[in-house]
């Protein structure tokens, strides 16, 4: 690990976190309720894609392979048609990174279409910059295009309003003074008035898979398509605790099923 790599990685992070929190107003309020004065440090950071050129998962974790990440893990989802990777650095100050990509070929040959429409507007040079990672949409759809690919996908729906930025950051409990455990975490969001993710249970995973994780329903913000303008689910924050796989070592991987939900995370609260 070199430093230089490492205070790279820093003033990234740092980047990064300022554009999440433009369109993530809970993200401050979640750090001054857990935070209470102290800092908070990052599990992990997530970011979505689509697995096409010149944006495929593997074109924008070489960003991360600069900064001295190196890759520990794959995951599947069948279902949603997603396949995502886990990256990890030498530095534990600094987040694990997962990343995700739809995967465009088993949709409707309409969603692709309106998929690679936006695709194309990206000058396929801004990607090889690190900053393309929170550079936001390179195109806009209509609110009609946004409800047609949300009838389909989701998480292709978000992508076509927010583009390239951090979808979550994640608080490390195991690293949050005065609380034991992810229920306690959850109770005190909840008492504050924040919306947690009850798909599959409020706590994904446990401590027989080492991981336990819970989030918040992502904020709902205006966002201006190209017609009009409409309130949508933005980006939510992440809780994660994890257990030892041996003794002083904590499991660093992810839990697809739990993962699985996670994404639900930016689905409509209602
Ligand atoms: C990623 C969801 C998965 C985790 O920690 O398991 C995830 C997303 O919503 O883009 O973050
Ligand atoms: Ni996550």
């Amino acid at each position: 690990m070199s430093s230089v790599s490492t205070s790279a990685a820093h003033a990234f992070f740092d980047a990064l976190w300022a554009d999440y929190i433009q369109r993530t107003p809970s993200a401050s309020k979640v750090h001054q309720v857990l935070g209470e004065g102290h800092d908070i440090i990052n599990d992990h950071v997530a970011f979505r894609t689509f697995n096409i050129a010149p944006v495929n998962l593997e074109a924008l974790t070489g960003h991360f392979e600069d900064m001295g990440y190196f890759a520990n893990g794959d995951y599947d989802f069948e279902q949603k048609k997603l396949r995502a990777k886990h990256f990890e650095h030498a530095d534990p100050t600094l987040p694990k990174i997962f990343i995700s990509e739809l995967l465009v070929e088993e949709f409707s040959p309409e969603l692709q279409s309106i998929v690679q429409d936006m695709v194309d507007r990206i000058n396929p040079a801004a990607v090889k910059e690190a900053k393309f990672l929170y550079s936001g949409t390179h195109w806009q759809v209509s609110h009609a295009e946004y409800q047609q690919l949300l009838a389909e996908s989701e998480y292709a729906a978000w992508m076509s309003a927010f583009g390239f930025c951090a979808n979550h950051f994640t608080v490390s409990v195991n690293e949050l003074p005065g609380y034991r455990t992810l229920e306690s975490v959850n109770q005190k969001l909840k008492d504050s008035g924040f919306t947690l993710n009850a798909a599959g249970g409020e706590i994904k995973g446990s401590a027989e898979v080492f991981l336990e994780q819970s989030s918040t329903m992502a904020d709902e913000i205006p966002v201006q398509f190209s017609d009009k303008e409409a309130v949508i689910p933005s980006c939510f924050y992440e809780f994660a605790k994890r257990y030892e796989i041996a003794e002083g070592k904590l499991y660093t991987g992810f839990v697809a099923a739990s993962a699985d939900k996670i994404f639900e995370s930016t689905n409509a609260k209602r």
